[in-house]
């Protein structure tokens, strides 16, 4: 009897959520906790962390998890390594649903970096409109750039006074449309913008609005992490589950 457990809060694992609701197995959908009013899902929710590796593994214990699906987000990085280590622990077997990076293509101007302090060296030295479009946990190293007109995006309202002071924020989770983000970034004059390499739907709608008006991308690339069985369609999962999907699901 199967009993699966998701390590949601994307886009991904909320249409996996979505197929695994509708084959009827039973199963229990994961979120960190970061946002306020997360997505309902048609599964039994829980959210908030496990307490590390441990935690985790005592969770798979008590819960009788048969199936791990790490549906998260490329970047959250320190939850794949936690599953990775508590699904060896308790020999549960694990998948990872995670998209593809996006690939660059002509007429993108990209500026790979590996991480977030690379981003704030690559920004120019003259003052510029930059839009951070990378959420709000990581905006602090941008301090060192104090000249540059910043426009943040964050899903819930900032409550604390940002590290940014004067920069603006745009409250909205996504996803966006290549004409909305086309209109944002014409009518403030982004001239930069600095982006996580998520691939996926959900967020490419900027680095195309950005090709389009020929704006240069500093793309931070995803973190490395350890080997795990990997798929990209929610099809895949369901056939690892045991359950074949209707054509085009
Ligand atoms: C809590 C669940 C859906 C899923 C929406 C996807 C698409 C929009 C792209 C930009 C980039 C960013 C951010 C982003 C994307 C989808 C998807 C995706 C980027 C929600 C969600 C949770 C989160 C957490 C949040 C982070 C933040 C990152 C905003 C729900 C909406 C910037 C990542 O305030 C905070 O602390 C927010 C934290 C982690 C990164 C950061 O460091 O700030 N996601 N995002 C999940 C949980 O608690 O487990 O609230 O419903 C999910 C989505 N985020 O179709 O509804 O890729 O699947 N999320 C990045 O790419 O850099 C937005 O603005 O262009
Ligand atoms: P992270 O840094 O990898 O994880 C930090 C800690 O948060 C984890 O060790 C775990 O705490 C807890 N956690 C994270 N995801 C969880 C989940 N789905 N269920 C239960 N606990 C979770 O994670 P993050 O980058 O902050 O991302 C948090 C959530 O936002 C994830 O669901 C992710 O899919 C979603 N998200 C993140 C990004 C991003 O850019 N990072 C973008 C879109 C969506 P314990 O150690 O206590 O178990």
């Amino acid at each position: 009897m199967i009993r699966a457990l998701i390590l949601g809060g994307t886009a991904d694992a909320n249409m996996l959520a979505a197929q695994i609701a509708r084959a009827g197995i039973a199963a229990v959908y994961s979120y960190g906790g970061r946002t306020a009013a997360p997505a309902e899902q048609p599964l039994p929710t829980r959210i908030g962390g496990f307490g590390g590796v441990s935690g985790l593994a005592d969770y798979l214990r008590s819960e009788g998890i048969t199936h791990v699906i790490d549906a998260t987000h490329p970047f959250a990085a320190e939850m794949s390594r936690n599953a990775i280590a508590a699904c060896t622990q308790t020999a549960t077997p694990l998948l990872a649903l995670e998209r593809a990076p996006w690939g660059k293509t002509s007429g993108d101007r990209w500026i790979e970096v590996a991480d977030v302090v690379s981003a704030v060296a690559a920004l120019p030295d003259s003052r510029a409109n930059v839009f951070l479009a990378i959420g709000r946990q990581h905006i602090a190293p941008f301090g060192a750039r104090p000249q540059h007109a910043y426009t943040l995006r964050f899903v819930d309202p900032p409550g604390e006074t940002l590290p940014l002071p004067g920069a603006d924020v745009i409250v909205s989770r996504g996803p966006f449309t290549f004409e909305s983000e086309l209109e944002m970034m014409r009518t403030r004059a982004i001239e930069w913008i600095v982006a996580r390499n998520s691939g996926g739907t959900g967020a490419r709608a900027k680095i195309d609005a950005a090709r389009a008006l020929g704006l240069p991308v500093v793309m931070i690339t995803r973190p490395h992490l350890p080997d795990r069985p990997r798929v990209e369609s929610v099809s895949d999962v369901m056939e690892w589950l045991g359950h074949r999907t209707c054509l085009g699901a």
